[in-house]
């Protein structure tokens, strides 16, 4: 079994990098079987419950207030919306229910109606995670106190290429939430975004910071830039697609027991660069046809690919919905 470090230097990281794509592959596939069952895959789906008008100048965001993108802003959701938006998640086949507020932080009257939603939803039997901006201790305890299990909260890219991208918090704030989620007792949601015009000592850089967490996030989102015209980076270089892989795999190699997710960008991949994603240690998707604001693969596209790959969803029951029935009950099987 792989151990877990949280030693890893930037040379180590880099130098994964620089492997031969296929060694690497193999690498991470090997480290992905000794911590996971490669077939099993988490399945998580999101909602925007607060939409636009940030005031926060993320250069990536359609939901930035710093740029025209022509995004209909939406007051908060009542609680009976977000709650029927979850039943659909549950019985489509997810096992977690994400909740993402274009806030900078909440103020105290908006976390108390979020609270009242992870309620809701913890109800219906499904997992849950928030994203809403930076949090302060007290904040971070009273959501834990209400049954909170994730937080998602991105470090996004490196310390030294994060000023080139927000202006208006800093890295170390960023940090500190993450602190005050671990100390609340919640788990931790965090990872970045590639694709941005970075370099590749960025993406090390990134790797390099999560992976010297004190405790490394249980959930590691590794997001495509999704291009939104109007943003700053609405017209950056596209990444190539193998460069997309090795950071998958040298998330999988650096934090072997980490769910790592293929977050946003699937619906620009193919089925075959999804499969090399999986393959290299990525298990976790968002499931359902929208992210927060953009486009993410049709449902049935998800459950013809889950099929063809033989991939099941994670905590898939028998007799339920899921994305892929015929392999989920060939998953009870085993099981049983
Ligand atoms: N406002 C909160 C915050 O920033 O922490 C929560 C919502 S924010 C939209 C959550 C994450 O979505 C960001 O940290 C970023 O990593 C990701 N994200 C936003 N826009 C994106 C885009 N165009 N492409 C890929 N990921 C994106
Ligand atoms: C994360 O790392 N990716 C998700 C989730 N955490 C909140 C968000 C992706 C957003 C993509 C752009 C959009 O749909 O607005
Ligand atoms: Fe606001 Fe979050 Fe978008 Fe940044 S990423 S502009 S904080 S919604």
């Amino acid at each position: 079994m792989s151990s877990i470090r949280h030693d890893w230097t930037r040379e180590e990281l880099a130098a994964l990098f620089d492997k031969p794509l296929l060694d690497l592959v193999h690498q991470a596939a090997s480290v992905h079987r000794q911590h996971f069952d490669p077939r099993e895959v988490q399945i998580s789906t999101l909602l925007s419950i607060k939409t636009g008008a940030c005031p926060e100048d993320c250069a990536y965001c359609p939901q930035s207030a710093h740029f025209k993108t022509g995004l209909e802003v939406e007051r908060l959701l009542p609680l009976a919306t977000v709650r029927e938006h979850a039943a659909q998640a549950k019985a489509a086949g997810a096992t977690r229910f994400c909740m993402g507020a274009a806030w900078r932080s909440p103020r105290d009257k908006d976390l108390d109606a979020v609270i009242a939603m992870v309620e809701a939803v913890r109800e219906l039997g499904l997992e849950t995670c928030v994203t809403a901006g930076m949090l302060r201790a007290d904040q971070a305890r009273k959501l834990a106190d209400a049954g909170l299990d994730y937080y998602n909260h991105n470090l996004d890219t490196s310390p030294e290429y994060y000023g080139e991208i927000i202006s208006t918090r800093t890295f170390d704030d960023r940090l500190q939430t993450l602190g005050a989620v671990r100390d609340a007792g919640m788990k931790v949601c965090c990872g970045g975004i590639v694709g941005m015009n970075e370099a590749r000592s960025d993406r090390v850089g990134l790797l390099h910071a999560l992976a010297t967490l004190p405790r490394h996030p249980e959930s590691v989102p590794i997001n495509q830039l999704v291009r939104v015209a109007g943003t700053p980076l609405g017209d950056a270089a596209e990444l190539d697609s193998f460069e997309f892989v090795r950071t998958i795999a040298v998330a999988r190699v650096a934090m072997p027991a980490s769910v790592v997710r293929l977050s946003a960008g699937r619906e620009q991949m193919s089925a075959e660069l999804q499969a090399l994603c999986f393959l290299a240690g990525a298990n976790s998707i968002f499931y359902g046809e929208r992210l927060l604001t953009t486009g993410n693969p049709e449902v049935e596209a998800d459950r013809q690919l889950f099929e063809r790959l033989g991939l099941v969803g994670l905590g898939a029951v028998a007799g339920e919905a899921t994305v892929a029935a015929s392999a989920c009950a060939e998953r009870a099987e085993r099981c049983s």
